[in-house]
């Protein structure tokens, strides 16, 4: 991404679609100039010597290039509003035009602010703004794209605790305290003769130990936090018939796909977003494993089977009135590197099943017994599938804030960094080395919260952003 900061940027910042109102967002030096030239306030008042929030009502005007008397053409009747650099999202002055919805107006406005000066937001640019400009750290940045994507309230709680700062303060305090640390151990080095005596060692390791014991509580949470965040992604696989597509009906609960006695049913996967206690669940109905050299049924199988490999969890389906066959085995054996629940179904039948050999290949994985067609079980399902992921202990948000890979890795390598000091200190070390394993967690740290990060990371987080964010 090419960034001039220089530039005005703009971006229609509501969804794309039929709506009420559109929202074509400006910021940079010449946001209110452009406001003048496109905008004719009812007041006859500029834009640009309007004052910070305040709301201006009028009409969005262009020249009309056909009539020869120059006059002005109104696209619109708008809101304008006016907001000053400092006090706004980016730092710098920004424009927001409120007008009519819809794709072709709030596209018509964007053009008109383009052919006045403006160039066109990238993804994400007006945060990527606010944290250059030094608004947001980098955590809060990133909670901001967690806000908008959040699937479920459950994910949105730790994505707010983090915006607000919380979490970057507790990682501020820790390099706060790192840092006290750095003089007294470079001034032992310098006059050896008043060598750091106990005393600061001592509060030196009590320090490093009380860091140690937060971040450890961070990474733990981190998986949990990253999950809540992206969603869970599940699968329903197994032999024709066994009941997939009724379980997935009832998960979603309502007929999504089609069940019939037919084997073969199901073909393309489908996929559905459901809230289990507040985790965000895709779950995916596949076409039944059979062999066949229809070629339609070869693709679904085939998918059925790609999909599978990159579920986060397989619910391996089976028939309780039947007894195993080799199918149920030739499913069992593709899904053996994956995390597994066992679904037998038809439990309101009469069972003549003996799942021994399937255990042999999914080894401690859990089971339960359900009927799709009756709901019965349905909710110790759900709970089975949560607690693959989360082991039932109370979902704590300030320990969720973790939320993306990035994050995790600094934490871990600082983690790393203070637990080689704490066994620096213990084992008598050099001062030199405490400094050096020190100055390394601070780095973590700082680059968890965005400082001296380098730019091709910086782009790649901005870009999972949408335009106009
Ligand atoms: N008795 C009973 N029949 C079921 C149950 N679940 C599914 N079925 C029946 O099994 C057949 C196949 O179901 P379907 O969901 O299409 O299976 P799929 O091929 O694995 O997707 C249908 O006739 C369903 O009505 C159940 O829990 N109990
Ligand atoms: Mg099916």
């Amino acid at each position: 991404m090419h960034i001039n900061s220089n530039d005005t940027i703009a971006a229609i910042s509501t969804p794309p679609g039929v709506g009420g109102i559109g929202i074509i967002r400006l910021s940079g030096k010449k946001a209110l100039k452009i406001g003048d030239k496109i905008f004719r306030s009812k007041s006859g008042k500029k834009i640009s010597k309007a004052p910070g929030f305040t709301v201006h009502y009028g009409h969005i005007v262009e020249k009309n290039n056909k009539s020869k008397s120059m006059k002005l053409k109104v696209l619109d009747e708008a809101l304008f509003t006016v907001m000053r650099a400092p006090r706004t999202y980016t730092r710098e002055d920004v424009l927001e035009i409120n007008c009519h919805g819809g794709i072709v107006p709030s596209r018509r406005v964007l053009e008109l602010v383009i052919d006045n000066g403006a160039r066109l937001a990238a993804p994400g640019e007006f945060t990527q703004r606010a944290f250059l400009n030094g608004r947001i750290d980098l955590l809060q940045a990133e909670a901001s794209l967690n806000i908008i994507n959040a699937k479920t309230e459950a994910a949105l709680k730790p994505a707010v605790y983090q915006l607000e700062g919380r979490l970057s303060a507790i990682i501020n305090k820790m390099r706060d305290e790192l840092i006290e640390f750095i003089a007294p151990l470079e001034a032992a080095i310098d006059f050896p003769d008043e060598s750091m005596t106990c005393a600061p060692g001592v509060r030196l390791s009590k320090t490093l130990r009380k860091i140690a014991k937060a971040l450890k509580g961070f990474i733990e949470g981190a998986d949990k936090g990253i999950m809540l965040q992206n969603g869970i992604s599940i699968v329903l696989a197994g032999a024709a018939n066994v009941g997939k597509s009724s379980i997935m009906n009832a998960l979603v609960e309502y007929e999504r796909v089609i069940v019939t006695n037919i084997s073969g049913t199901t073909r393309d996967v489908v996929q559905e977003l459901i809230n289990i206690n507040g985790i965000p669940v895709r779950i995916a109905d596949t076409a039944g494993i059979m062999d066949s050299s229809c070629v339609i049924t070869k693709e679904s199988v085939a998918r059925s089977l790609a999909f599978s490999q990159k579920a986060d969890l397989v619910l391996f389906v089976l028939d309780s009135t039947r007894e195993i066959n080799k199918t149920d085995l030739d499913v069992a054996k593709k899904l053996k590197n994956k995390k597994v629940v066992i679904v037998v179904n038809k439990s309101d039948l009469k069972s003549k099943i003996n799942y021994s050999e399937i255990l042999k290949i999914f080894p401690g994985a859990s089971r339960v017994k359900i009927s799709a067609l009756r709901k019965q079980g349905m909710a110790q399902l759900e709970h089975k599938i949560v607690s693959q992921f989360f082991k039932g202990e109370i979902v704590k948000s300030e320990e969720l804030t973790i939320s993306n890979l990035r994050q995790k890795k600094s934490l871990e390598e600082c983690y790393g960094f203070i637990n080689n000091a704490i066994l620096l200190i213990k084992n008598k070390g050099f001062e030199e080395c405490l400094i050096f394993e020190i100055r390394q967690a601070l780095n973590s740290l700082g680059s968890l919260v965005g400082e001296d990060i380098n730019e091709d990371i910086l782009d790649n987080i901005f870009n999972r952003f949408c335009i106009g964010k």
